[in-house]
C-alpha cells in the first residue's frame, strides 16, 4: 500500500537588479566616461533532495518561497550584491510537477540529486555599455530581467512517522493489523514480513503513516538476516514502536530489548537518542500475574515505560497510539518551527535589501560640458 504525501507551493525567483548610471571621476580627468556596473542576476529558486527529510509536512506551514533580487549596479564597474537562491530540501523520492500543466519537472530520487526551478531574471546593464560615438556620456541604465514564478504540487511517495522494531515473530504485522488498515501477511515463522508495509492511522486529529518492518536479528547491522536493508528508514521516522513477545522468559524480554537497540546504535549512533515507544505484546497468552512480573522486571532494568498489549484481543492498543502520536506531533511542531525561523531569515534579509535604492552617481558640475 502505497501513501502520497503531498504540497502545493508558490515559488518566485528573483528579480536582476538593475544597472547602473555612473560616470568616472578622477583628479586629473575631468572629463570621466560612463562607468556604471550592471545589475546582479536575482536569486535562483532550487530543489534539493535530502535523505534526511521524510515527509512534505513543513510544505503545509509556508508555501510561500521568493527569492530575493539581485543587486543594482554600481560606479566603478562594480556590479552590485549578489542574491542568495532558494534551496529547498525535498525527501528523496519526490516529484515537483507544474500545477498548470501538470507536467512532472523532475523525479528527485537520489540524495543530493538538484533541480533549477526557476531560474533568477538577469541584470540590468550599466550606463558603461551603452556608450557610443555618438553617445559619449549615457545617462541610463538597463533595468533588470523579472523573476519567474509558478504554483508546483510536491508529491512524495510513502514516508513513515513510526518504525516497527523487533525481533521476528514479535508480533509486528498483526499489530499495524488491527491498528490501521495494512493487511501484511502475518504467520506463526519468522521472517514473514520481506518488505515494509504501511499503514496509515488516525488518532485524535494527528494522521499517523505506520512501518511494519521486517524483523531485526543480532548482527544485522552487518548485515545478518533481513532487517539491516530497512534500519536505514529507521532513522526517517519520528519514533520507533519496539515490540517485544511477552510469551518469552524476562531475561528474554530484556535481552531483547538491549540486542536491538545495540544493533540500532551499532548501525547509526544517531539512533540512539531516537524517540522509542516500548510495548509487550501478546499479552492474552501470559497469565496476570507473570506478565506483571515481567512488566516490572523490564521496566527497572531499562528505565523505560513499558506497555502490554495485545493486538488479537485489541487490549491497550489506545495507550501505544496516543503515545506515538503525541510524539509525532511534537517532532511535527519542532520541524515546522525549525522552517518558520529560516523562512523569517530570508524574509529580513530581503527588506534590507529592498531597501537599497538604484546606484547614481553623478554631480552635475561634473557632466562633461560636450554633453550638455
Ligand atoms: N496470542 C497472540 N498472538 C499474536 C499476537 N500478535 C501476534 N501474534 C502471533 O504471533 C505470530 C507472529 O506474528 P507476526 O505479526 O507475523 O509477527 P512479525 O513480528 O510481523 O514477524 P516477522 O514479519 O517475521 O518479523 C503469529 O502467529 C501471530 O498470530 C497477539 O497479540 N496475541
Ligand atoms: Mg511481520
Amino acid at each position: 500500500m502505497k501513501f502520497l504525501d503531498e504540497a502545493k507551493i508558490f515559488i518566485k525567483s528573483g528579480d536582476g537588479g538593475a544597472g547602473a548610471v555612473s560616470f568616472r571621476r578622477e583628479k586629473y580627468i575631468p572629463r570621466g566616461g560612463p562607468d556604471g556596473g550592471d545589475g546582479q542576476r536575482g536569486g535562483s529558486v532550487i530543489f534539493v533532495a535530502s535523505e534526511s527529510m521524510n515527509t512534505l509536512i513543513d510544505y503545509r506551514y509556508v508555501q510561500h518561497f521568493k527569492a530575493t533580487r539581485g543587486g543594482h549596479g554600481m560606479g566603478r564597474l562594480r556590479s552590485g550584491k549578489s542574491s542568495d537562491d532558494i534551496i529547498l530540501k525535498v525527501p528523496v523520492g519526490t516529484q515537483v510537477i507544474d500545477d498548470e500543466t501538470d507536467e512532472i519537472l523532475c523525479d528527485m530520487l537520489e540524495d543530493g540529486q538538484t533541480y533549477t526551478a526557476l531560474k533568477g531574471g538577469e541584470g540590468g546593464r550599466g550606463n558603461a555599455h551603452f556608450k557610443s560615438s555618438t553617445h559619449q556620456a549615457p545617462r541610463f541604465s538597463g533595468d533588470g530581467f523579472p523573476g519567474e514564478e509558478k504554483w508546483v504540487w510536491l508529491k512524495l511517495k510513502l514516508i513513515a512517522d513510526v518504525g516497527f522494531l523487533g525481533y521476528p515473530n514479535a508480533g509486528k504485522s498483526t499489530f499495524i493489523s488491527s491498528v490501521s488498515n495494512a493487511k501484511p501477511k502475518i504467520a506463526d515463522y519468522p521472517f514473514t514480513t520481506l518488505q515494509p508495509h504501511l499503514g496509515m492511522v488516525r488518532v485524535h486529529s494527528t494522521d499517523m503513516v505506520l512501518a511494519d518492518l521486517p524483523g531485526l536479528i543480532e548482527g544485522a547491522a552487518e548485515g545478518h538476516g533481513l532487517g539491516h536493508r530497512f534500519l536505514k528508514h529507521m532513522s526517517r521516522c519520528a519514533v520507533l514502536l519496539h515490540l517485544i513477545d511477552a510469551t518469552t522468559s524476562k531475561e528474554e524480554i530484556v535481552d531483547a530489548y538491549y540486542t536491538l537497540r545495540d544493533e540500532l546504535v551499532r548501525y547509526d549512533e544517531g539512533l540512539a537518542d531516537k524517540n522509542e515507544v516500548v510495548a509487550l505484546t501478546k499479552i492474552d497468552a501470559v497469565d496476570e500475574e507473570d506478565l506483571a512480573e515481567k512488566k516490572a522486571y523490564i521496566e527497572e532494568e531499562t528505565g523505560v515505560k513499558v506497555h502490554v498489549i495485545s493486538s488479537v484481543t485489541k487490549k491497550n492498543l489506545d495507550g501505544v497510539l496516543n503515545d506515538l502520536a503525541e510524539i509525532v506531533d511534537a517532532e511535527r511542531v519542532k520541524k515546522a518551527e525549525r522552517a518558520a525561523l529560516a523562512q523569517e531569515e530570508k524574509d529580513a534579509k530581503e527588506k534590507e535589501l529592498s531597501r537599497e535604492d538604484i546606484y547614481i552617481e553623478e554631480d552635475e558640475d561634473e557632466v562633461p560640458d560636450w554633453e550638455l
